[in-house]
């Protein structure tokens, strides 16, 4: 959706000292492939200017652009497989959710220490990256309505370019980018954030943020050991005089539907990883962490740019713990093992899990549960339908009927609500940017096109006398990521191969 407003970027504005350009049809105009230069040189004394042309390719910016990776990014993409036109789309659709006079706050993740000067892998917090497409820590974008109603204002406040900085920790884009390549309206470098940020919030009447949140994640310990700030924070200060709403719901409505850009990117992921899998299972391996690894390979050589989530490997009884991820374990020729592993493209995750047995062929027993389990899977698949009118939780209540109908055939007694033992967890969750994307967003909304999710049934028997003997100790669960159609559902993980013939195929 695009009202009007044109979208490029103008790298020949990337000149030190050149005048910003006052009005949109200017900031907006074709991007260049090359810059200019400007240049003051003396000779003879006298002063006079010259220009050279330097590739946008020899600058340096702080994640791939199209000039320095073009073998990543088309010319009109700000991220690989989003343009700059869909990021202001995104932005111009918050802004029309906010009630006027009301601005959107949003911060950028920050880097993660370990321990002394080791860093996790920066990952940048989705809700800004979906609205900027901007991916270095330390950020803020200050999002509103524009005069007209229609169109929004941009605000983004970023890391200045710092020669000296960059040597240790790699290429900043810099302000002059934030407004040349990220478009935004206005910019500054983040350390005078304190000082700029009361004139940008002094219009609006509300403030939409999710910065006043505590962190949830803390465990006990660290909240008994580090306890919460009593002192509220600057940030805190500043906006409590005004009206403070969360930004979460809004962000959540704006996610939920994916756009086919989007859909795109997750069904690369998943034949990228879905391939993957099934060329492991071509494979013997006699343990975890190999297998592991050559599944994180796989997936990163077949097309993906990262990990999704941290691989589940999980070999007999390992996979009864759903999120095992040791990965440190034999596997044994009579077990099977269960995988949930994937690749992510793009910020766009994929989410898949198989089960087969360790030496590519089922016992009698092993076959039972699986197919069992196929058999559900294989029909709730095919209910992620907008014509179904099912919610997540609906989805859930059927799988755990057949379920419950598939094991009393096999021999299980399924009295006593075994169902919420042997399937503890939910049949799906929604699939985005994270893996369980757009948190609080409702299970009981009905899916629609657009919504992408994943189906994942499972049964893990206890080792315990009330489950048939042959079938203690096993864990069975299959999972594929899906986009929700009108009459029909896209598999994005279809390449993952899941028939018993077919697995039992691959290793004649
Ligand atoms: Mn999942």
């Amino acid at each position: 959706m695009s009202y009007g407003r044109p979208i490029g970027r103008s790298l020949s504005k990337l000149l030190v000292g050149q005048t910003r350009p006052a009005t949109r049809s200017h900031r907006f105009s074709t991007r260049c492939p090359r810059i200019v230069r400007q240049c003051v040189s003396r000779s003879h004394g006298h002063q006079h200017q010259s220009y050279s042309t330097v590739h946008a390719g020899d600058l340096q910016f702080g994640q791939p652009l199209s000039e320095t990776h073009p073998h990543l990014l088309k010319p009109e993409e700000l991220t690989p497989g989003i343009t700059a036109q869909e990021y202001a789309d995104r932005r111009t659709r918050l802004a029309q959710k906010l009630p006027k006079g009301a601005v959107a706050v949003v911060a950028a993740a920050d880097i993660v220490q370990r321990t002394g000067s080791c860093f996790y892998e920066f990952f940048q917090d989705p809700d800004f990256l979906y609205l900027t497409g901007f991916n270095e820590p330390e950020a803020l974008a200050v999002i509103g309505q524009d005069a007209s109603g229609k169109d929004h204002t941009f605000h983004l406040y970023v890391r200045e370019k710092d020669p000296k900085a960059e040597i240790w920790d790699g290429a900043r884009s810099g302000t002059q980018a934030a407004v040349d390549v990220f478009n935004a309206d206005e910019t500054g470098d983040i350390s005078s954030i304190k000082t700029v940020l009361p004139r940008v919030l002094s219009g609006a009447t509300q403030v939409f943020t999710e910065i006043t949140q505590p962190d949830q994640g803390a465990s006990n310990l660290w909240r008994f050991l580090y306890g919460t700030p009593r002192r509220k924070t600057d940030f805190a200060e500043l906006i409590e005089s005004r009206k403070t709403k969360q930004l979460r719901h809004t962000m959540n409505e704006l996610r939920a539907y994916k756009s086919s850009a989007e859909i795109d990117l997750m069904r690369e992921a998943g034949r990228a990883s879905g391939k993957a899998h099934t060329e492991a299972l071509r494979q013997q391996f006699t343990g975890e962490r190999e297998l592991d690894a050559y599944l994180r390979y796989r997936f990163i050589s077949n097309g993906c740019d990262q990990i999704a989530y941290e691989p589940v490997v999980a070999g007999g009884r390992n996979g009864l713990g759903i999120h095992y991820i040791r990965n440190d374990d034999v596997l044994h020729d009579d077990q099977m093992v269960l995988i949930d592993a994937a690749g992510k493209k793009g910020g766009y995750i994929s989410d898949i899990t198989r089960t087969w047995p360790v030496k590519g062929k089922f016992s009698a027993a092993q076959r039972d549960l699986y197919q069992a389990v196929l058999n559900v899977q294989r029909t709730l698949v095919s209910m992620c339908r907008g014509s179904a009118s099912v919610s997540l939780d609906k989805l859930h209540s059927v799988a755990e009927g057949f379920l419950t109908d598939q094991l009393k055939q096999i021999g299980f007694d399924m009295s006593n609500k075994a169902i919420e033992t042997l399937f503890p967890h939910h049949i799906s969750h929604y699939i985005g940017m994270d893996v369980h994307d757009t948190i609080g967003y409702s299970r009981k909304a009905v899916i629609r096109e657009g919504h992408c999710i994943t189906i994942e049934p499972g049964i893990y028997v206890p080792d315990d006398e009330r489950w048939p003997k042959h079938f203690r100790n096993m864990a069975v669960r299959i999972e594929d990521s899906v986009a929700v159609g009108e009459e029909t559902p896209l598999v994005l993980t279809a390449e993952a191969v899941k028939d018993v013939a077919d697995i039992e195929g691959l290793r004649q």
